[in-house]
C-alpha cells in the first residue's frame, strides 16, 4: 500500500512538473488542474489506507493557494497514518541495494560529465561520492543517473535516486511544493550571460532586442523573463529542452546570447572552437544557490546528507585534508578529534558507523580539495573561489558545529 501512495505522489508531482509548475506564473491553469488531481488521488489514498478519513475534499473552484494547503493537510494525514517519518527508509534501502542512485545532469563539466573513460567526474558527482562514503564506507557504490531539468524533481519523487546532486537552484517552490528538501548548497552561483566578441555587447543592458538561448525547466528561463520586463527591455527567447540543445543554438547562431548558471557559462566557453571569440558578461542577474536534494520526509537521509556537506567544509577549516586524514588520528586538537568521530557526537545521531565522516574526508576530501580538483585551480575551468571561499576567506560558505 505505502508503495502504491508513493508511486501516485510521484505520479501527481510529475504532473505539475510537466505541466509547468516550474515556469512560475505563466501557466496556472495547468497547475491548478494538477493541483486537483493530486488532491484526488491523496483522497483516494487515505480512504484506502485509512482509518482516519480525509477531512478535506475538493469542490474544484479553489484558487492554487488553497489547493496548495489542502495537499499539505492531506499528505500531513497520510504521513500520519502510514507511521510517519519513515526514517531510515532511504538509508535502509541504499544499504540494500549496497549503492546510492545519485541524479546528475546529462553532462556539466565541473559538475556533473562522464570523461574519455566514460567516468563520471565532478563536483557533484564527487558530493553523490562523498555521501556513499558516509552511507556505505564506500566513495565508489554510486550509480549515476543522468537526468534532464524536466525529469530531476520527479526522479527524486519516485524513487528513481535516492539524492539530486545535478546543479540545481535551492528555491521557495521547489523546497515545498515539488517535494523536496535542500540540504544545503555545494555552489553558490548566479545567473550570467555569453555572447560572441563580435556582438559588441560588454554588460547585460546592451541586451535590449537580442534573442537567448535558454534552457527550458529551469530557473534561468524565470529571471531571464523577470530581467527584461524589469527593466522594459525586449529579447526573442529562443528555448531548447536540453543542455546539448541550448549550446548548439548559440553555436549555430540561432540566437545571439546564451544565458545559464555562469559556471555553466564558463563550462561552455571551454567546449566553443574559438574560445576567444566568445566573452561571458560580468554582471550575474540572480542568485543560483545550487545543492544536494533529497525528498521531503526523511529526517534522518536528509540529516546524512546535510552533515556530509558540513563535514567536508569543516576539514577544509580545520586543514583535515584527504592526505591527513590518517595523520590526524593521533591529532589533541578537541575539534579536529570530534570531526573524524575519534570524539564527540560520532555516528550514531546518523545512524552510521562512527567513521562515516573519516570515511568522507579520506575517500573523497575536504571541499576545497573537491573544488580544486573539479571546477578550480586544478581543473581546465580554473575557477576562483569567490563565494564559496570559506567565511573567513571572505566567501559564505559556514558549517555549524560539530559538537
Ligand atoms: N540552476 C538552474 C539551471 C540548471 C540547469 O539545468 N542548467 C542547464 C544549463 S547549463 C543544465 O545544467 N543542463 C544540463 C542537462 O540538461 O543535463 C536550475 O536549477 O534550474
Amino acid at each position: 500500500m505505502k508503495q502504491l501512495i508513493r508511486y501516485s505522489l510521484a505520479i501527481s508531482t510529475f504532473a505539475i512538473t510537466l505541466s509547468g509548475c516550474d515556469n512560475g506564473n505563466t501557466q496556472d491553469k495547468e497547475l491548478i488542474k494538477s493541483l486537483e488531481a493530486k488532491i484526488q488521488t491523496l483522497e483516494q489514498q487515505l480512504a484506502e489506507s485509512e482509518s482516519s478519513p480525509p477531512t478535506l475534499s475538493s469542490n474544484g473552484s479553489a484558487d492554487t493557494q488553497a489547493l496548495e494547503e489542502k495537499i499539505a493537510s492531506l499528505e500531513k494525514q497520510l504521513a500520519d497514518s502510514s507511521g510517519s517519518g519513515n526514517g531510515a527508509s532511504t538509508l535502509e534501502s541504499v544499504k540494500k541495494l549496497g549503492y546510492l542512485k545519485c541524479g546528475v545532469s546529462t553532462g556539466l563539466t565541473g559538475f556533473s560529465a562522464p570523461n574519455d573513460k566514460g567516468e563520471w567526474e565532478g563536483l557533484d558527482v564527487e558530493f553523490c561520492q562523498a555521501v556513499a562514503a558516509a552511507a556505505l564506507g564506500d566513495k565508489t557504490k554510486v550509480k549515476y543517473i543522468p537526468l534532464t531539468t524536466k525529469e530531476r524533481f520527479s526522479a527524486l519523487q519516485n524513487g528513481e535516486v535516492d539524492l539530486l546532486v545535478r546543479n540545481t537552484t535551492w528555491t521557495l517552490h521547489r523546497d515545498t511544493a515539488l517535494g523536496v528538501t535542500f540540504a544545503g548548497v555545494n555552489y553558490y552561483d548566479g545567473q550570467g550571460f555569453m555572447v560572441n566578441k563580435s556582438l559588441g555587447v560588454t554588460n547585460a543592458m546592451e541586451l535590449d532586442g537580442k534573442s537567448v538561448c535558454v534552457q527550458s525547466g529551469t530557473t534561468t528561463e524565470l529571471n531571464l523573463a523577470d530581467y527584461f520586463k524589469f527593466r522594459e527591455m525586449k529579447y526573442t527567447p529562443v528555448i531548447f529542452d536540453t543542455e546539448e540543445e541550448t549550446i548548439n543554438g548559440f553555436k549555430t547562431a540561432k540566437c545571439e546570447v546564451m544565458t545559464t548558471d555562469q559556471s555553466a557559462l564558463y563550462a561552455h566557453r571551454l567546449g566553443m572552437d574559438d574560445p576567444d571569440s566568445v566573452v561571458v558578461l560580468p554582471e550575474l542577474i540572480s542568485k543560483e544557490p545550487l545543492g544536494p536534494a533529497v525528498r521531503h520526509g526523511d529526517q534522518q537521509w536528509f540529516d546524512i546528507v546535510k552533515w556530509t556537506l558540513f563535514t567536508m567544509l569543516h576539514a577544509e577549516d580545520l586543514g583535515v585534508s584527504s592526505v591527513s586524514v590518517d595523520d590526524m588520528k593521533n591529532s589533541n586538537d578537541p575539534d579536529i578529534r570530534r570531526l573524524i568521530g575519534l570524539d564527540g557526537p560520532k555516528g550514531k545521531g546518523l545512524g552510521l558507523a562512527d567513521d562515516w565522516s573519516f570515511q568522507v574526508i579520506k575517500q573523497v576530501g575536504n571541499y576545497s580539495e573537491s573544488f580544486e580538483r573539479t571546477i578550480g585551480m586544478s581543473s581546465e575551468l580554473k575557477v576562483r573561489r569567490g563565494y564559496n571561499a570559506l567565511w573567513r576567506d571572505g566567501g559564505i560558505q559556514y558549517a555549524p558545529p560539530i559538537r
